[in-house]
C-alpha cells in the first residue's frame, strides 16, 4: 500500500495531508485561504432547423486545485467538468460530441428517458478523434440531470479526473413555481466531488484493494472543481441543486447553524410540496434541490456531518466508519451580508405528480445485490466480477432483463452485501414505495432514478419505461458506486 503519499505541507494549510487512510477530511480551517465559488458555464445550444444543437468537446486539460501545483484531467469544452446545458421539455436536442481525449469514451444522459441508441452507456463508444452526434426530444419534466462517461470498466477513472457536467431541464409548470430560478445568481449548481491527490498535485484513483471494495473517497471535497469555495450570495433566497457527483461518498449535508432549508426537489424534478429539513442525505449519484433563507445575513457553512454511512449495519459500514469516510467536514462556506432582497419564493405547492398504483405494475422484478467478499477478492488482481447482480457480473453480451414499454414494474431490491449500494436504473423516473418496510425518507419521496439500499436491506420502487423501447439495443442498471459497476455490478435491460 503506498503511504508516500501526501502534499507537500504548507501548500494547502499547515496539515494538507492527503494519503490513503487519513482519518481527516481537514483537521484544519479549510476556509482560510479564500476561494472563489465557480458556477459552470451556462449553454443553451443553438435552435437549427427546430433542433437544439449542442457542440461537445471531451478533452485534456490541467488544473490548479491547489497553488503552485497542476494536476492533469479532462472536462468537456473546458479543463476539468463540463458547461451546465440547459434546454426545456419536449425540445428535440442534437448533440455533436467530439472525442479529443486520445482514447475511448462515452457521453451518458443520466436521468432521461430517451431512446437505448442514444443512452451514451458502454454500448456506444465514442473513438477518439470521432465525433457522435446522439438527437432526442427532451421527455423528462423540469429536473436537474448530468451526463458522464460511462465506459465499460473506466467509468470510475474517467469521471474522477473530470469527464462530468449537468443537464437543467425546464418546463412551464416549473417556470412558473416563482422559485429562484436565475442561474449563477439565485438558482447555483453545485457538484460535489471528493478527491484524493499525489505529492505532485496529481489524482490519486483507486491503487489498493479496499479502495476497491468500499469505493475511492477521496479527502478533498471539490465543489464545481473549487476546494472549500466561498460564494457571495447575491439573493436573500438561494436555491442550490445539489448532485453528489462522488465516485463513491455518501454525504449527510446540512448548514454549520443547523438552520432549515427547503427541499424542493430529488432526482428526477420538484416535489408536490417543499418539505423543511435541517439535513438531509445524498448517495452517489442523487441530486436535490433546495431552497435556503439568507436574510439574517450570517455567514454559513454547509457541511457534510457524521452518519452519511450506515455504521450501525453492516461490518463494511463499522470499517468505512474506522478509515474516516464517515465524519463530519466543511464543504462550502457562503458570506450573504451583500445579499438583495428579490421577488422569487417558495409557494405552498409546487407541481404536480401523477398518481401511480402499485396494483397496475404487471409484476416483480427481483434484484439482488452481492460483493464478493474475503481472501479470495484480495487475491484477485482484478477489479472485475467481485461485484453481481442476481449473481452475475456485467457482460455485455448477456440481456439481464427485458421490460415492456408503456408498462410499470415494481423491483424489489434486496442488498445482500454488508454495504449500502445506490442502484441506478437507465431511461427511468420511479417513485420509492418502501425500504425495509418504512416510507422513503422526502429526499427519496420525488421522482428518482438512484435508489441507496442499505446493508440487508430490502428496497420496493415502482418503475415505468414510458417512452422508447429497443428490441436490441440494452439499457444499463446499476450499482453508481464507481468501483462497483465499473466492478462488475452492472446489468442490461432491453425495453421492448
Ligand atoms: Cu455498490
Amino acid at each position: 500500500m503506498q503511504r508516500r503519499n501526501f502534499l507537500v505541507a504548507g501548500v494547502l494549510g499547515t496539515a494538507g495531508v492527503a494519503f490513503f487512510g487519513a482519518k481527516s477530511l481537514y483537521s484544519y480551517d479549510i476556509f482560510e485561504q479564500e476561494r472563489d465559488f465557480a458556477v459552470p458555464p451556462l449553454y443553451e445550444g443553438e435552435v437549427k432547423n427546430g433542433k437544439r444543437v449542442f457542440n461537445l468537446n471531451l478533452q485534456r486539460g490541467q488544473m490548479e486545485f491547489f497553488k503552485g501545483l497542476k494536476t492533469e484531467t479532462i472536462g468537456i469544452n473546458a479543463p476539468f467538468l463540463g458547461p451546465t446545458l440547459r434546454a426545456k421539455k419536449d425540445d428535440f436536442i442534437k448533440v455533436n460530441i467530439k472525442n479529443s481525449l486520445g482514447y475511448d469514451s462515452t457521453i451518458h444522459w443520466h436521468g432521461f428517458e430517451l431512446p437505448a441508441r442514444m443512452d451514451g452507456g458502454p454500448h456506444q463508444v465514442i473513438k477518439n478523434s470521432s465525433i457522435w452526434s446522439p438527437e432526442f426530444a427532451i421527455k423528462n419534466r423540469a429536473s436537474m440531470l448530468w451526463y458522464h462517461s460511462h465506459l465499460l470498466h473506466q467509468t470510475g477513472a474517467q469521471v474522477y479526473k473530470g469527464l462530468a457536467g449537468l443537464f437543467i431541464i425546464d418546463d412551464d409548470e416549473s417556470l412558473n413555481t416563482n422559485l429562484p430560478n436565475e442561474y449563477g445568481v439565485d438558482d447555483i449548481p453545485i457538484v460535489l466531488q471528493d478527491r484524493n491527490f499525489n505529492s505532485d498535485g496529481s489524482f490519486r484513483y483507486v491503487s489498493s484493494m479496499p479502495e476497491n471494495m468500499m469505493g475511492v473517497h477521496g479527502n478533498y471535497v471539490l465543489v464545481n472543481g473549487v476546494i472549500a469555495p466561498t460564494l457571495k450570495a447575491k439573493k436573500k433566497l438561494m436555491r442550490f441543486r445539489i448532485l453528489n457527483g462522488s465516485n463513491a461518498r455518501y454525504y449527510l449535508l446540512g448548514f454549520s447553524d443547523n438552520r432549515k432549508f427547503k427541499l424542493v426537489g430529488t432526482d428526477g424534478g420538484l416535489l408536490e410540496k417543499p418539505v423543511k429539513l435541517s439535513q438531509i442525505k445524498l448517495a452517489p449519484a442523487q441530486r436535490v434541490d433546495i431552497v435556503v433563507d439568507m436574510s439574517d445575513a450570517k455567514d454559513v457553512v454547509l457541511k457534510s456531518y457524521k452518519g452519511a454511512i450506515s455504521q450501525s449495519r453492516g461490518m463494511m459500514g463499522m470499517m468505512m466508519g474506522g478509515m474516516g469516510f464517515d465524519r463530519e467536514f466543511d464543504i462550502l462556506k457562503i458570506k450573504s451580508k451583500d445579499a438583495k432582497a428579490g421577488s422569487a419564493k417558495v409557494p405552498a405547492n409546487l407541481v404536480q405528480h401523477p398518481v401511480w398504483n402499485p396494483k397496475e405494475a404487471v409484476g416483480v422484478r427481483n434484484i439482488t445485490l452481492q460483493i464478493r467478499m474475503g481472501m479470495g477478492m484480495m487475491n484477485r488482481s482484478s477489479r472485475d466480477d467481485n461485484f453481481f447482480i442476481n449473481g452475475k457480473s456485467m457482460d455485455m453480451n448477456r440481456i439481464d432483463a427485458i421490460a415492456k414499454k408503456d408498462a410499470f414494474e415494481i423491483w424489489k431490491v434486496v442488498n445482500k452485501s454488508p454495504m449500502a449500494h445506490p442502484l441506478h436504473i437507465h431511461n427511468t423516473q420511479f417513485k420509492i414505495l418502501s425500504i425495509n418496510g418504512r416510507l422513503p425518507y422526502p429526499s427519496e419521496s420525488g421522482f428518482m432514478d438512484t435508489v441507496s439500499v442499505d446493508p440487508m436491506q430490502i428496497a420496493y420502487i415502482m418503475v415505468p419505461f414510458k417512452y422508447y423501447s429497443d428490441a436490441k439495443v440494452p439499457y444499463m442498471f446499476h450499482c453508481h458506486i464507481l468501483e462497483h459497476e465499473d466492478g462488475g455490478m452492472m446489468g442490461q435491460l432491453l425495453v421492448t
